[in-house]
């Protein structure tokens, strides 16, 4: 008889393990444990464009390094991950195909003047107000959705004229270190 308790106890004890287990699982929803992007953005635009960029912060919430790798979107015929570089005196875009890291913990922003998700041959226009979904493709979290929202261009004025400023700051700081 003392056998069996002793398995109730242990059978009980399982129970209450899973029970905290799925407990944990609605802070989920809050980005605990995961890969997140937030405050996504694009430029609105007042004439018909074919690209454009999205602006976001980039969040790795688990305990392991992982890496930017990809995106996908209807939106455009084309989606890559991109970046600007400084070369001989002139602003480059640069699709990043070996991805962006982000380490474990680490945050990493997505910015005018630096990291872009890029929309080559753009099917629809980004028009004040607009939202659109955009997939995030990590090495190990796989797929992440995120909402670009589309931003009046005038209030954009911090990233428009600062991009100088931004550039320095790419080179001593967020800017991935090439090993
Ligand atoms: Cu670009």
């Amino acid at each position: 008889m003392k056998k069996s308790v002793s398995t109730f106890a242990k059978a009980a004890a399982m129970a209450a393990f899973l029970l905290t287990g799925l407990a944990a699982t609605p802070s989920l929803a809050d980005g605990h444990g995961k890969v997140m992007a937030k405050d996504a953005w694009a430029r609105a635009r007042t004439a018909p464009a074919k690209v454009a960029g999205a602006f976001m912060t980039l969040h790795n919430m688990t305990k392991q390094d992982d890496r930017l790798v990809g995106a996908k979107s209807s939106i455009s015929a084309r989606t890559e991950v991109h970046t600007h570089e400084m070369k001989d005196g002139v602003m480059k875009m640069i699709h990043v195909k070996e991805g962006i890291e982000l380490k474990a913990g680490q945050m990493v922003e997505m910015k005018p003047g630096g990291y872009h998700i890029m929309f080559m041959g753009l099917k629809e226009q980004l028009s004040e107000g607009k939202e659109f979904p955009v997939t995030l493709v990590f090495e190990k979290a796989g797929d992440v959705n995120v909402t670009v929202s589309v931003k009046k261009a005038g209030a954009m004025k911090h990233g428009h004229g600062s991009m100088k400023h931004d550039m320095k700051k790419m080179d001593h700081g967020s800017m991935k270190k090439s090993n």
